[in-house]
């Protein structure tokens, strides 16, 4: 029996200082996602997406944690709360939740509907580390915060709906890190994670690199979630990203790094969720990172050139 996919689309830029993100979900469904996983041999439903107030109608500093800043608290809270909770049934009914975004912010309700039931490792295929917390943040944003929330570090209001406790910071592992804040970086190096940087992927290799990725996230888990920030490539490849760092990863170093994940799902069925986030059509040229996020995301699922 085939693997179905459930896809997700969550239109938010709440965390995000340039608008546009919220336009990813319609801009990947229309590069073809559905066909390319279909041709993997995957049997896609697609939900539709989650409602979303547009964020010119919200105040953005009506609900602040008690030490720093994110803007949008309480409606990206609300949205994640929502989704996790659309992930977590998914997964209840055997299938496999893929997350569209949408603003990295989306990750914290994909992890925390994903490790529900689960013991959870991950890998973050992305330019930052998205580890500030709300005292940390430069920017005040919540996409740079995504790995911090799910492990329940910083303010994050008064409820607890982003920490994730199953989700273990040896478990998470960074591939292709080139961008990070001075605070953040003192988190990333005192913190359990394992961060492969662009210079590990020069000397390494992507495809050794990605193995070593996999055998972290899955030591003692009960399955990966795949995070995939199209930041994470070179912004000549992928212009449509709110936030492009130059130096990232080519075209095709991404589609081995997301084959070598297939492999291992194919193999061991050890992926369990994935988002596809940052997309920006608005700073896009022709919808060439939007195809480049559907395409990648086939690859995960096994699409093969023979
Ligand atoms: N680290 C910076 C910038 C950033 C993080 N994630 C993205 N940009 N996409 C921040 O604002 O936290
Ligand atoms: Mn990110
Ligand atoms: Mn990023």
């Amino acid at each position: 029996m085939s693997e179905t996919v459930r896809i997700l689309g969550a239109p938010m830029d709440y965390g995000a200082d340039r608008r546009g993100v919220d336009m990813g979900p319609s801009a990947i469904r229309y590069a073809g996602l559905a066909d390319r996983l279909e041709d993997a041999g995957v049997t896609t439903i697609d939900d539709g997406d989650l409602s979303i107030p547009r964020a010119e109608e919200r105040d953005p500093d009506a609900e602040q944690p008690a030490d720093g800043h994110a803007k949008f608290l309480r409606e990206v809270e609300d949205v994640c709360t929502r989704l996790g909770e659309r992930v977590e049934s998914a997964l209840e009914n055997g299938e496999f939740p893929l997350v569209l975004g949408g603003d990295h912010s989306v990750a914290i309700g994909s992890m925390r509907g994903s490790a529900r039931d689960a013991d959870l490792g991950a890998i973050w295929f992305d330019a930052h580390a998205d580890l500030n917390t709300p005292a940390t943040s430069p920017s005040g944003n919540v996409h740079g915060m995504p790995l911090a929330a799910t492990l329940g570090r910083g303010a994050f209001g008064d409820v607890d709906w982003a920490h994730a406790p199953r989700v273990r910071e040896e478990s998470i592992v960074y591939v292709g890190l080139r961008s990070i804040d001075d605070r953040e970086r003192e988190l990333v190096r005192e913190s359990e994670m394992t961060a492969f940087t662009m210079a590990d992927i020069d000397e390494y290799g992507m495809t050794a690199v990605v193995e070593d990725a996999l055998d972290v996230a899955t030591s003692g888990t009960d399955g990966v979630h795949v995070s995939l920030d199209l930041d994470w490539l070179d912004p000549k490849t992928a212009p449509g990203v709110g936030t492009p760092v130059r130096g990232g990863v080519t075209y095709r170093e991404a589609h081995a790094a997301l084959e070598t994940v297939a492999t291992r799902h194919g193999r061991e069925g050890v992926v369990r969720s994935m988002d596809v986030v940052e997309v920006n059509p608005i700073l896009d040229e022709r919808n060439e990172t939007a195809r480049l996020a559907a395409e990648l995301t086939a690859s995960a699922f096994g699409n093969r050139i023979l």
